[in-house]
């Protein structure tokens, strides 16, 4: 078994001179974080090299170096670079994401180069894949990825990492590719996202775009379940944490502190990028100086901003106005012996960035939007013991571990400042507190745990996904299954209605049987040996309508009453007349959600909400649950939740209750039931062990089998019988 890493770039720094080419590894957070997996698991790289080659042979040249470090290189054309990279997902899905939705650029054919190098990652990755590997995708840039291998390894185990923020719906759904986006990432067995809020994000905006069914944080599909959960990336921490102890990083902070002298050194570290709040944060500082005038020539601003994009026009308008607005500052209070803000326009290397964080007293950390942010938990755990404050945005997703920092809004221009005042304020003994307790929060979530959980809760998906796997029937079990059939002489058959041996439509009326199906009923129970029964939770009417020509059995209302040899009984009477609160509690319920209403059933109350808005009809159903709880109580009634009902009956009686008395009066040699519903399970515990019992659709652990489509019901049955 491998851990396979699809990622947009690989770990590597391919430099080329005279033809020549190096390569280096680049050690990112993500690489930390796997090295430190299971020794054991093989892992292997598939993504871009990060150069541009044509030439057919050198590329064979490079991948053969490549392979021999576990890497395999996507090579990618300028165009493609362009329209997928720098197109759709860095001036759509990034502004998209991070809240900046005026900013979105839309090019033509982005879309189109982004599916084309999504299929391009698959079809370079297929060949590397082996049966038991784990498939770990990275990030937005490989959205499509997880379900088209998916389509060609229908048994892969797949994961997705989102690094960066998911937006709330109402973002999201402005997307034309939406859909698409979200049928992608389903592919995957497991979807992991930095916080629960983007988790919540990303399960609205699947019900809401694909109608889909979720159970809390699963999503149940026909033939899997796909898992989603918040794994919140940490750093090395104590690559961080060790780092003041290296002889390079004493040399340059002491050499920093002799420059800087006593001043209290405000640090911020981003790449150039409009997500990140610097306009905001230097705003921010220009104020504090402003309205507190004791602090000049005492407090400094150093800002070190990574060069990004700059030949993009949008970040070239930034940076030019991040230099005029710096240029502004230090023009107003820059005095012979101070400069308020030191800013550096490039990237520094691990010692010079260790020795920023060891001298700052203060980190601002103010992004607009932030899918974590690492710089926070860098700064945090190269204090060491050193006294250090945090100013953490209240929008990046680092703010949901680091409670002990000083969070704002960065918006709000009076909130930095206070908090640089709070911050140059702070009792030395607080500051050591506050650190001290993320210290400890960070050295726990580090990103060595986070690869390791997420590794760890795939493989275990897979396992839950393999036994459902198993209980789908397969050829083989076919084959058992009709074995026992042909062997028996005294059977009984029963069968679920809706969603078993019909397809649900928006209005329940609609499901009348099909001329297939009523022909197959009847060849079933041309058996003499066959006791065929339709067990449903519909009423006697209906049933009777659709069925009473047929010489089969019938049982209605879930077991309250049944039709043998041709005759209607109650198991349960008729109740005449509800219960007036209850009636009175769903007619508010039905008010408050449009498209629902109730069936009156003989036996039973069954609020429909099929047609309704999800969201709304989720919320209303747990109100009006925890409404009903007393009365239903009281009157010894039970709410039963279905397939996109609610139904109140009496808790004497269940699916079970039929087949119960069916078997009490007669012996048979052959059970089968089948049902698609959560109400089914008691058809499934009715019978004996040796019985059959099928579950249509997701999961159930009661029972035996499974087929996962409905539309597979009727040809099973045919097979069955034939
Ligand atoms: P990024 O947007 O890259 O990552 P972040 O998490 O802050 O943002 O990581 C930045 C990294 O770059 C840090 O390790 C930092 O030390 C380094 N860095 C920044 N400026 C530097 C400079 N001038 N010189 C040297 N190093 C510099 C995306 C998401 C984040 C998410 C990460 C991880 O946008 O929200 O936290 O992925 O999932």
């Amino acid at each position: 078994m491998k851990l396979v890493i699809i990622a947009n770039r690989l770990p590597v720094k391919i430099e080329e001179k005279n033809n020549s080419y190096s390569i280096k590894r680049s050690e990112g957070g993500l690489a930390t974080g796997l090295s430190s997996l299971d020794t054991s698991i093989e892992k292997f790289w598939v993504g871009w090299p990060g150069i541009y080659v044509d030439d057919k042979s050198l590329q064979k040249r490079i991948t053969r170096r490549l392979h021999a470090m576990h890497f395999h290189p996507v090579f990618l054309s300028q165009e493609q670079i362009e329209k997928y990279y720098e197109g759709y997902s860095n001036s759509i899905l990034w502004p998209l994401c991070h809240y900046f939705f005026s900013y979105i650029e839309y090019g033509s054919c982005f879309w189109e180069a982004y599916k084309e190098v999504n299929t391009l990652f698959c079809e370079e990755s297929l060949p590397f894949i082996d049966e038991n590997d784990i498939v770990w995708i990275q990030d937005y840039q490989l959205m499509l990825l997880p379900k088209k291998i998916r389509d060609h390894k229908p048994q892969a185990n797949i994961g997705y990492f989102h690094h960066i923020p998911f937006p709330s719906f109402e973002l999201f759904r402005v997307l034309p590719e939406r859909k698409e986006l979200l049928e992608g990432l389903l592919g995957a067995d497991l979807i992991g996202l930095h916080t629960h809020d983007y988790m919540r994000h990303f399960i609205s905006s699947l019900y809401r775009v694909l109608d889909l069914n979720c159970d809390l944080d699963e999503i149940k599909l026909q033939d899997r379940t796909v898992h989603v959960d918040a794994f919140p990336m940490g750093i090395n921490y104590q690559k961080y944490h060790d780092a003041a102890l290296l002889p390079a990083v004493r040399k340059e902070s002491a050499e920093l502190k002799k420059k800087l002298g006593n001043q209290t050194i405000i640090l911020s570290v981003d790449r150039l990028d409009y997500s990140k709040g610097i306009l905001n944060r230097i705003k921010g500082f220009a104020q504090f100086l402003e309205n507190h005038p004791e602090y000049r020539e005492k407090v400094s601003l150093a800002m070190i901003v990574t060069p990004s994009r700059d030949n993009v026009e949008r970040y070239a308008d930034l940076k030019t106005r991040i230099d005029q607005t710096i240029g502004q500052v230090n023009g107003k209070y820059a005095t012979v012996g101070w400069t308020p803000i030191h800013y550096y326009y490039r990237s520094f290397d691990f010692e010079g960035l260790s020795a920023m964080y060891d001298v700052a007293d203060i980190a601002l950390v103010t992004p607009l939007r932030d899918g974590m942010n690492l710089v926070a938990k860098e700064y945090l755990a190269s204090k060491r013991e050193k006294p250090g404050v945090l100013i953490l945005s209240e929008m990046a997703g680092a703010a949901i571990e680091l409670t002990d920092a000083i969070i704002i809004n960065p918006m709000d221009a009076n909130e930095i400042e206070n908090a640089i005042l709070q911050a140059i304020t702070m009792s030395e003994h607080e500051k050591k507190e506050r650190l001290w307790r993320m210290q400890k929060t960070i050295s726990n979530q580090t990103v060595q745990k986070w690869a390791n959980d997420f590794v760890k809760e795939l493989s275990y998906i897979k396992k839950q996904n393999e036994e459902i796997y198993q209980k789908i029937i397969d050829k083989k079990q076919l084959a058992q299954i009709k074995r026992q059939y042909d062997r028996s002489s005294h059977r009984l058959l029963v069968l679920d209605y809706d969603g078993t041996l019909a397809p649900f439509y928006k209005k329940p009326e609609e499901a009348a049987p099909s001329p297939i199906l009523l022909s197959l009923l009847e060849k079933m129970a041309k058996d003499p040996a066959n006791h065929v029964v339709i067990n449903s939770g519909r009423s006697s009417e209906m049933l009777e309508k659709w069925f009473g020509d047929l010489p089969i059995d019938l049982s209605a209302e879930h077991s309250a009453l049944y039709k043998e040899n041709g005759e209607w009984h109650e198991n349960f009477k008729k109740i005449e007349q509800w219960d007036s609160e209850i009636l009175d509690i769903i007619q508010r319920t039905i008010e408050k959600t449009p498209n629902s209403w109730l069936e009156i059933k003989n036996t039973a109350l069954v609020w429909h909400y099929r047609k309704a808005d999800t969201w709304l009809a989720n919320l209303r159903e747990e109100q009006l649950v925890r409404a009903l709880i007393e009365p239903c109580t009281r009157l010894n009634l039970q709410i039963v939740p279905g397939n996109k009902i609610l139904e109140i009956k009496p808790s004497a009686f269940n699916k079970g209750t039929e087949i119960k008395r069916r078997m009490q009066k007669e012996k048979f040699d052959f059970v089968l039931v089948i049902g698609d519903d959560t109400t089914d399970e008691d058809m499934f515990r009715a019978i004996p062990s040796d019985g059959i019992s099928i579950k249509v659709g997701d999961f159930s652990p009661i029972a035996k089998y499974r087929i996962s489509l409905q539309s597979k019901v009727i040809p099973f049955l045919t097979k069955l019988i034939s």
